[in-house]
C-alpha cells in the first residue's frame, strides 16, 4: 500500500547488513568488548565506544546520520545483523541489567552511538546504560516491561520533561512462540485521521501523566498537551497506561488519538540480532502478549535511551555522567 506522497504505508527504515558488514561489525564489537576497563558504565569504556562507532560500516552510518535529520513518516529504523554472541540464559530477576562488556551489550552501545549520547534515569532500573526487557515471573500482568500480558502503547517516560530522544531496543532471544511483537505506531501517520476539533484540544495542557512503575514511585505526575511543536508536524507525548485526560473533551480527543494510532499500529517480531531504534518525539510503542516459561530461554532485549543534545539534560546529570537524577 502507498501513501498519498507515495512512500510506502508503513515507511520504516530497515537496513540488513551484508555478510561482509556484519563481519566488519563484529570486528569492532570485539575490540570494544575487550576495551579496558570492561564495564559499560565506565566513562572511559563509553569514550571507547564513541570513538569506534565513527568507524562503522559506512552504510550503517549513513542510516544512522539520516534517521536523525528525518526519521520518515514511520519513524522506526530497524538493523539487522548485529552480533549477539554467545546468549546465556535469559535472566528472571526484576530490573535486571547489564555491567559487562558483553558482545550483545556492546553492539547496542555502539550502533546507536552514532545517533546521539546514551542517558539513563537513576530511579529506574539502577541507572543502567543497558537494561534488561525480560519477563519476571509474579509481574505477568504489569504495565511495564518486564510483564508479559498486553503492553499499552506510550512514549517512554511520557511524564518526564528530559524523556528521551530515541529508545534503543535489540533482540537476543524472541519468545518461544514468536508471539510477542513490538508496536509501533507513529503520530505522523495517525494525525492523517485525527479530527481537527480533537487535534486542538491534543495541544492543551489538559492531560494527567503519571511515572510508570519501573520508576518504583519516583518521579511526580504532570499536567501536560499530548501534541506541541509545529502545526502540521507536531512531537507526541502521550502514555495509554498513565495518562488520563482532565475533563470530556480531553477524553474524546485521546481516544480519538488512541484509535488512529491503532489503525497506523506496525508489529514488529524481533529476530535475534534486529535493533529498533524509535524517534520517541514522534512515535509510541508497546508489546503483544506472550507466554513466558522462565526456563531460561524467554524473550530478552536489550534497552538504552539516547538524547540528542547532552546539553539539556547537563543540570539533571550530577558530575556530567550520563544518569539523569
Ligand atoms: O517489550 C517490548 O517490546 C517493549 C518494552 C518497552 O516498552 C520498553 O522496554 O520500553
Ligand atoms: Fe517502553
Amino acid at each position: 500500500m502507498k501513501t498519498d506522497d507515495g512512500s510506502d504505508a508503513n515507511p520504516s527504515g530497515h537496513l540488513i547488513l551484508t555478510l561482509q558488514e556484519r563481519d566488519e561489525l563484529r570486528a569492532l564489537v570485539q575490540d570494544l568488548v575487550d576495551a579496558p576497563p570492561n564495564r559499560l558504565e565506565d566513562p572511559k569504556w563509553i569514550d571507547a565506544a564513541r570513538e569506534r562507532s565513527c568507524h562503522l560500516p559506512v552504510r550503517l552510518r549513513e542510516a544512522v546520520r539520516l534517521f536523525r535529520a528525518d526519521p520518515g513518516l514511520g519513524g522506526v529504523l530497524r538493523i539487522s545483523g548485529l552480533p549477539t554472541g554467545t546468549v546465556p540464559a535469559t535472566p528472571t530477576e526484576k530490573d535486571s541489567v547489564e555491567h559487562q562488556t558483553t558482545v550483545a551489550a556492546a553492539a547496542l552501545v555502539l550502533c546507536v552511538m552514532g545517533l546521539g549520547e546514551l542517558a539513563a534515569f537513576r530511579p529506574e532500573k539502577h541507572g543502567a546504560l543497558v537494561q534488561n526487557v525480560v519477563p519476571v515471573p509474579g509481574r505477568e500482568s504489569s504495565q511495564s516491561n518486564a510483564g508479559s500480558q498486553n503492553l499499552k502503547m506510550h512514549v517512554e517516560n511520557a511524564f518526564h520533561t528530559m524523556r528521551p530522544d530515541y529508545v534503543a531496543l535489540s533482540c537476543l532471544r524472541n519468545d518461544h512462540d514468536g508471539n510477542a511483537g513490538l508496536q509501533v505506531a507513529s503520530v505522523r501517520l495517525a494525525l492523517r485521521e485525527v479530527p481537527e476539533k480533537h487535534q486542538r484540544i491534543l495541544r492543551e495542557a489538559r492531560f494527567r501523566t503519571c511515572p510508570p512503575p519501573s520508576f518504583n514511585g519516583g518521579g511526580n505526575p504532570v499536567v501536560h498537551p499530548v501534541l506541541d511543536g509545529a502545526a502540521d508536524d507536531p512531537n507526541v507525548r502521550v502514555d495509554f497506561s498513565s495518562t488520563s485526560p482532565l475533563d470530556d473533551e480531553g477524553a474524546a480527543a485521546m481516544g480519538a488519538l488512541h484509535d488512529a494510532l491503532d489503525s497506523v499500529r506496525v508489529s514488529l517480531l524481533l529476530a535475534p540480532g534486529d535493533l529498533a531504534v524509535i524517534d520517541n518525539r514522534l512515535v509510541l510503542h508497546g508489546r503483544t502478549a506472550f507466554s513466558p516459561r522462565y526456563d531460561g530461554n524467554d524473550r530478552w532485549l536489550h534497552r538504552s535511551f539516547v538524547h540528542l543534545d547532552p546539553r539539556r539534560t547537563r543540570a539533571l546529570r550530577t558530575g556530567g555522567g550520563y544518569v539523569i537524577d
